[in-house]
């Protein structure tokens, strides 16, 4: 088995009913690599939304289906549009990672089609929504944090109101089932680290079963 996940510094936490945050559970030296070979075959692009704005984050996937938004809105997509190619196919470390994730969280089976990367320079947030385009919500969303840390917000089933606030740093995986999948959630701007003034950067994936 590699060290990508499991090892002896893992600490779970349930921290409400349905999330579940593994501290330090991927090894991303080991996963950096892999996206930034993802982002050669599809570089990260800053997705647009039905209101006619472009995203604060820029995104790429891989996996046989992409997360991808436009002012079409949010869908599933065989192939990125950028490059009109499928998207890069997912590495299996990756789809272990998130299995073996989900496992810890007691969610068997969990086959995920889509991983959707998202890349946050220092000072960008995510706003408040919903993950709501996937077929099956009784599938969990695994999520993935490299780098900078953030603070994720969770407000539950309405867009405002803080409910609970969760400091995501470099290796930790959240889990998001059952009654927490269509919580409205998002990320605060992003801080640099001044005991790592070369780290300016964070990665966030997410792993879905969307169809
Ligand atoms: C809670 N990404 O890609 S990951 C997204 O850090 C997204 O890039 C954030 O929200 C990021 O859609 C947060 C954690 C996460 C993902 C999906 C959720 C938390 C969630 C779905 C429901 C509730
Ligand atoms: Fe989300």
């Amino acid at each position: 088995m590699s060290d990508l996940f499991s090892d002896q510094q893992t600490l779970k936490q349930v921290v409400a009913p349905g999330i579940t945050l593994l501290k330090r559970y991927a090894s991303t030296t080991e996963l950096m690599p892999l996206i930034q070979q993802i982002k050669t075959q599809s570089p990260l692009r800053h997705m647009g939304t039905s209101m006619g704005h472009n995203m604060r984050v820029s995104s790429t996937n891989c996996g046989n289906l992409g997360g991808y938004s436009d002012d079409l809105g949010y869908r599933y997509l065989k192939n990125d549009p950028l490059t009109q190619q499928a998207w890069p196919s997912m590495p299996s470390a990756f789809k272990h990672l998130a299995i073996n994730a989900a496992m810890e969280a007691g969610i068997l089976n969990f086959n995920p089609d889509s991983c959707l990367i998202n890349h946050y320079p220092i000072g960008i947030s995510m706003g408040s929504h919903q993950d709501k385009e996937e077929r099956d919500f009784s599938w969990p969303i695994v999520s993935v944090s490299m780098g900078l840390s953030a603070v994720f917000q969770i407000f539950g089933k309405t867009r405002s109101g803080v409910e609970l606030e969760i400091l995501l740093e470099d290796g930790d995986v959240l889990i998001l089932a059952g009654p927490a999948r269509l919580y409205y959630h998002g990320v605060k701007p992003v801080k640099a680290d001044l005991m790592q003034p070369n780290l300016t950067d964070r990665y966030n994936m997410t792993f879905r079963q969307a169809r």
